[in-house]
């Protein structure tokens, strides 16, 4: 047994599944946690060791996440729903903790599986769109008298595009992979950018946005969709759940959603925003948070997508430079070549600025 194995091992066995484990395979498509279904005779769960390069407090994620999650339930429930379903559990591990630590400090956690639901790595049709939109729209709604401040902000400055932009710097200058040659161009494309990396920071100081309690990485494989009715079901990957700006969720969102390439395509001929998607997401997530959204709010929607691409891309570009310790990467230059699509969506953006405020406009 591999020492990987065994860890594995050992963590399958901080857990009573309520049977015998029969499989357990590594699953989905995430870009951080090690994700791992867990098969036993009668149901299917899901065991994850949360990434410690993202993470280094898991005690503060878990904590803001059974914090939450009970809430929701609460709330689901007394509207009518199904909590089992349209929330995550947090399943107990023997110990009766929220989550077992291994011998190197890896954290590992259960929920039980959400069956007869898809996670979709794209917008198959712009029906799926907007309900994955309407799905994170009401998340951020359920949220929106939760009382902020007893959250851990897990990663600080995690949406802080000023600080993601002094951390790409610091990277390009210590250049420990000697990578810094290979990409002139796209850091040429942040330094023309440098002032936009403050206009959400700007409008929080100013107190024009409203701090809020919020998702954070609305990425379309981070929401559960029921394959009957086509409507979201669960939005999951809760370790970002923290105060933050409406805008990031509906950028973020738009960043992975609004176009038709893989977030890592190298033929960047094949990559596009795509602006009527965009209108599809836009409408879905005003409906989601039900009028709660203030003027500022809908003025900076376009700006969420741009800084969300535009820093989502920096994070790739830092990530390459240091050597890809944080993204999960499958083969060599998959960071860079994310970086290149985001910043290309973040190029069609720009030359299609005023058509998305137009969509806002009609819609709001
Ligand atoms: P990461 O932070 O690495 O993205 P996620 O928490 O998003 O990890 O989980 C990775 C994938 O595992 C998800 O995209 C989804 O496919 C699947 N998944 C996670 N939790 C559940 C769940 N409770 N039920 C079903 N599938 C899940
Ligand atoms: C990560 O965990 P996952 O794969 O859902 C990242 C997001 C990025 C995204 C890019 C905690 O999301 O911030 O936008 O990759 N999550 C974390 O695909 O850093
Ligand atoms: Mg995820």
């Amino acid at each position: 047994m591999s020492q990987a194995e065994q860890f594995l091992s050992d963590a399958l066995d901080a857990f009573d599944f309520g049977g015998p484990v029969r499989e357990t395979a590594r699953y989905g498509c995430g870009h951080v946690n090690d994700t791992f279904c867990v098969r036993t005779p009668s149901r299917r769960f899901i065991l994850q060791r949360i990434s410690a390069a993202a993470f280094p407090r898991p005690n503060q994620v878990m904590a803001n996440i059974v914090a939450v999650t009970s809430y929701l339930r609460d709330q689901i429930a007394a509207s009518g729903g199904d909590p089992a379903r349209e929330t995550l559990t947090v399943y107990p591990a023997r110990d009766g903790g929220s989550f077992y630590t291994d011998r190197e400090g890896g954290a590992w956690r259960v929920y039980p599986f959400v069956e007869d639901t898809v996670c979709l790595q794209s917008a198959e049709t712009p029906e799926l769109f907007a309900a994955a939109a309407r799905a994170f729209g009401r998340f951020q709604s359920m949220l929106k008298d939760y009382p902020a401040h007893t959250l851990y902000e897990t990663v600080p400055r995690f949406h802080d595009t000023e600080d993601r932009l002094a951390k790409l710097k610091a990277a390009a200058a210590a250049d420990a992979m000697g990578r810094v040659s290979q990409v002139r161009a796209e850091l040429d494309f942040v330094a023309t950018r440098e002032a936009d990396c403050s206009v959400a920071l700007q409008a929080l100081r100013e107190g024009k946005l409203p701090l809020r309690v919020t998702h954070n990485d609305t990425k379309l494989n981070n929401v559960l969709m029921d394959p009957n009715t086509g409507e979201g079901v669960c939005v999951i990957d809760l370790d970002t759940v923290m105060p933050g700006l409406s805008i990031y969720d509906f950028g973020d969102a738009i960043r992975f959603g609004a176009n038709h390439c893989a977030e890592d395509e190298r033929d960047l001929s094949n990559v596009h925003f795509d602006l009527s998607l965009f209108e599809v997401y836009t409408r879905g997530f005003l409906e989601g948070t039900g009028g709660a959204l203030t003027p500022a709010e809908l003025d900076y929607l376009p700006w969420g997508a741009k800084l969300m691409t535009l820093e989502c891309g920096i994070r790739f570009l830092t990530d390459y430079l240091e050597g890809d310790h944080y993204f999960q990467t499958q083969r060599e230059g998959q960071n860079l070549d994310r970086c290149r699509t985001q910043f290309k969506l973040v190029a069609d953006m720009e030359a299609q600025w005023e058509a998305m405020q137009a969509v806002v406009d009609k819609l709001r």
